[in-house]
């Protein structure tokens, strides 16, 4: 039988792409399956504290053991920029956003950065977090027109082609996102493991 989890986001990229990295042993319930249209907060200045407060919040208002995640894009040159702001970087939306980055990064030769995803597993009364990151570079210019958010100026290490250009199938095996959901699925495993 599947395992039902509940992934406290409203971001539906997010949500097909952990899904597809657990595969099909999990169940992944989306906060409108639980009845949830609520704006979640999310006031931390971290990524654990924000991936927390998120996943307390359904804990507590709809009583699910679930996950959260909290991500984002750090910049080197830019002093780890956006960082927990990507989301909000302009005040815009994603195009927004990465114009404002391309605009603040206009000559500078040094272009390194990493993405970077904090899981936050609530289960019982305990608190579990899993971590993954991906080195690489911003692009001069916008490439490819898959996946979300930043993923068009982002080259991993090791390729040459952006995160929108490489597509789902290579971006879920070697993102941040894949690396901490992998932590968070061999936890999970070992768990069931242990309750059976
Ligand atoms: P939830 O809080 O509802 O989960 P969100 O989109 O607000 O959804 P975050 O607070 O974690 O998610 O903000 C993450 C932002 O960082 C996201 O909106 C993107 O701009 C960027 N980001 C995170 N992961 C990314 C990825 O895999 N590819 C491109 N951009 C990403």
């Amino acid at each position: 039988m599947k395992q039902k989890i509940v992934f406290a986001t409203n971001n539906a990229h997010k949500l097909e792409e952990v899904a597809a990295i657990l595969g099909e042993n999990y169940e992944v319930l989306s906060l409108r399956e639980i009845g949830c249209h609520d704006d979640i907060p999310e006031t931390a200045d971290t990524f654990s504290g924000n991936a927390i407060q998120k996943a307390q919040y359904i804990k507590e208002h709809y009583g699910y053991d679930c996950f959260a995640d909290d991500s984002g894009l750090e910049v080197d040159v830019l002093g780890g920029a956006p960082g927990v702001f990507s989301a909000r970087y302009s005040g815009g939306g994603s195009e927004a956003n990465m114009d404002k980055l391309l605009h603040n990064l206009t000559e500078k030769s040094e272009r390194g950065a990493q993405f970077r995803t904090v899981i936050a597993l609530l289960v019982g009364e305990e608190t579990h977090l899993f971590e993954g990151v991906v080195r690489g570079t911003i692009t001069h210019e916008r490439r490819g027109e898959g996946g979300f958010g930043y993923d068009p100026i982002f080259v991993p290490e090791g390729y040459d082609l952006t995160f929108a250009q490489l597509g789902s199938e290579i971006k879920n095996r070697i993102s941040h996102r894949a690396k901490a959901v992998e932590k968070l699925a061999e936890y999970l495993c070992k768990q069931l493991k242990i309750e059976n």
